[in-house]
This record gives structure tokens, C-alpha cells and sequence, in this order.
């Protein structure tokens, strides 16, 4: 089974719960009660949530939105030196239209509409992790799969799971690109039907291009990868000389291991998006 029509996304519901604060002891959440009861609630919207219904908006707390504003202000201090220029313009243009700021949580609603007219793009609310292959099915149809609750405040700086200030900020601003948007929805058809091996490798060149994926930029390096863009420590660890850069190669990257619970000790470079979706066409 493969879904055919956008509303089939609504069975591509198939959850990893390997980093669930429910059953990771790992995570700053476990231990904390309201927490997980928070979360819950939030979650159920995703599991209610049928393909052409608003998304349900979230009154987020105070200690929320203190989160969403710690990150916020770190990260605009890190920005102009090291996200790509995409990323610049189109999070300015989303404070202008869709309520971004330091002491607002932007709603998934107002900016799944503002997407869909500017790339086409649109976004669905989920409930945590997805399998890789319910993921990318839904790039296929120009659909972002968008968590809704706030990391635990403990830890604002970096989480291994998603959560609405790494989609937000991470994706959101480079899904509002054109020749970004049409990537991401290509790597999306290359795995519909695709073997597993095949998902595993689209998975593994969506994490190091998508997630983590920097570019050169006027003879710099800029980092486009939304992990980056919504975490402050490893967003200045990955422009360090620390890690290793590598030039992005397709063939080399989709078989790349990595490590989903640390910063990245390897990147890859893309001499620019065009020349990514080119390199990625052509395997
Ligand atoms: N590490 C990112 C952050 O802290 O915002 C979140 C994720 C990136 C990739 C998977 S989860
Ligand atoms: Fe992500």
C-alpha cells in the first residue's frame, strides 16, 4: 500500500516511540508528571486530526512560551553569521505575516496557510517521531508533518526528538523556499513504493541535508539543516573546526551512519541547493 491521494496521509500515522518521554528514561521529561500529562493533551490533537481541517490551535503557558523565547533570542543572535540567506529573509518575512517573536509561539494554522501560498507547502499536525517511510510519503505530497508541543524547559538548548520550535524555526523558514520546497517534496516521491533499504538511504540523505545540511554562501559556509537552525549549541559546533566537513555526494552520504542522539561529528557541504537537488536526481 502506498497512499495515492493527500488524504490518505491520515493512515501514514505510524510512530516511533524511541524517544518518547513516556518510556526514555533519558528524556528531561520522564520525571516530570505535568510534563507528560502537557504533552498529552497537545497530542491529541494530531491523533484527532483529518487531512482539510484547520489544525486546532494551542494556548501555550507562560513557561512555554519562556522556552520558545529563550531559544528565539539565542538563536537571532546566531543567525545573520551562520543560517543561510534563505533562512534570513523568509524568518523576517514570517514575524511580518504569521506572528513570529520573541514572546509568541507562531500557530501551526496560520502558518500551514501562509506555506501553501508561497510554495505549496502545508503543514499537518503529528504526535511525535514518524516512521521514515509515513514521512516521506507525505513530502510526496507536499505535506510537513509538524509536531505541536514545546521541548521540556530544562534543556532549551538541544533535543533529540522533534518539537514545535525545532519545526518552526528549523523547517518552517525553509519550507518557504521555492527550490528548497521542491527538493524536499522530490526526495518524498523517490521513496513512495521504495524498498526499505531504499527509505533507509532517503532517510539517511534527508538527515544530512534537511536536518543537517550545510552550504557554501558567498565563500562561506551557512548552515541550512533545520537541526541546526533550531538548536544554539550545535548550530555554532557545526561552523567550528571541530567537526568534519565533507563535500555532500549522494552516493557517499546516503550510506553515512550517524548518531541521532549527539551533535553530528560529520557534515556535508552542498555547493548550493540547486546543485544538491541536481546530484540527488541523477543517483
Ligand atoms: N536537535 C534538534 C533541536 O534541538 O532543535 C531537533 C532535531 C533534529 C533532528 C531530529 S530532532
Ligand atoms: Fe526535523
Amino acid at each position: 500500500w502506498i497512499p495515492r491521494h493527500i488524504t490518505d496521509l491520515d493512515k501514514c500515522n505510524h510512530l516511533l516511540t524511541k524517544f518518547d518521554p513516556d518510556l526514555s528514561y533519558e528524556h528531561p521529561g520522564f520525571a516530570d508528571s505535568q510534563y507528560r500529562e502537557r504533552r498529552k493533551n497537545i497530542v491529541e490533537i494530531a491523533f484527532n486530526y483529518r487531512h482539510g481541517c484547520p489544525i486546532p490551535r494551542v494556548e501555550y503557558t507562560l513557561e512555554e512560551i519562556k522556552t520558545w523565547n529563550w531559544v528565539y533570542t539565542y538563536l537571532n543572535k546566531l543567525y545573520d553569521t551562520h543560517a543561510c540567506t534563505e533562512h534570513v529573509h523568509n524568518l523576517r518575512l514570517l514575524e511580518r505575516e504569521c506572528g513570529y517573536s520573541a514572546n509568541n509561539i507562531p500557530q501551526l494554522e496560520d502558518i500551514s496557510r501562509f506555506l501553501k501560498k508561497r510554495t505549496g507547502f502545508q503543514l499537518r499536525p503529528v504526535a511525535g517521531l514518524l516512521s521514515a517511510r509515513d514521512f516521506l510519503a507525505s513530502l510526496a505530497f507536499r505535506v510537513f508533518q509538524c509536531t505541536q508541543y514545546v521541548r521540556h524547559g530544562s534543556k532549551p538548548d538541544h533535543t533529540v526528538e522533534p518539537d514545535c520550535v525545532h519545526e518552526l524555526l528549523g523547517h518552517v523558514p525553509m519550507l518557504a523556499d521555492a527550490s528548497f520546497a521542491q527538493f524536499s517534496q522530490e526526495i518524498g516521491l523517490a521513496s513512495l513504493g521504495a524498498h526499505d533499504e531504499d527509505i533507509e538511504k532517503l532517510a539517511t540523505i534527508y538527515w544530512f541535508t534537511v536536518e543537517f545540511g550545510l552550504c557554501k554562501q558567498d565563500g562561506q559556509i551557512r548552515a541550512f539543516g533545520a537541526g541546526l537552525l533550531s538548536a544554539y549549541g550545535e548550530l555554532k559546533h557545526a561552523l567550528s573546526d571541530k567537526p568534519e566537513k565533507k563535500p555532500f555526494d549522494p552516493i557517499k552520504t546516503a550510506v553515512q551512519k550517524y548518531d541521532d542522539q549527539n551533535y553530528q561529528e560529520i557534515y556535508f557541504v552542498c555547493e548550493s541547493f540547486a546543485d544538491m537537488k541536481e546530484k540527488v536526481r541523477l543517483v
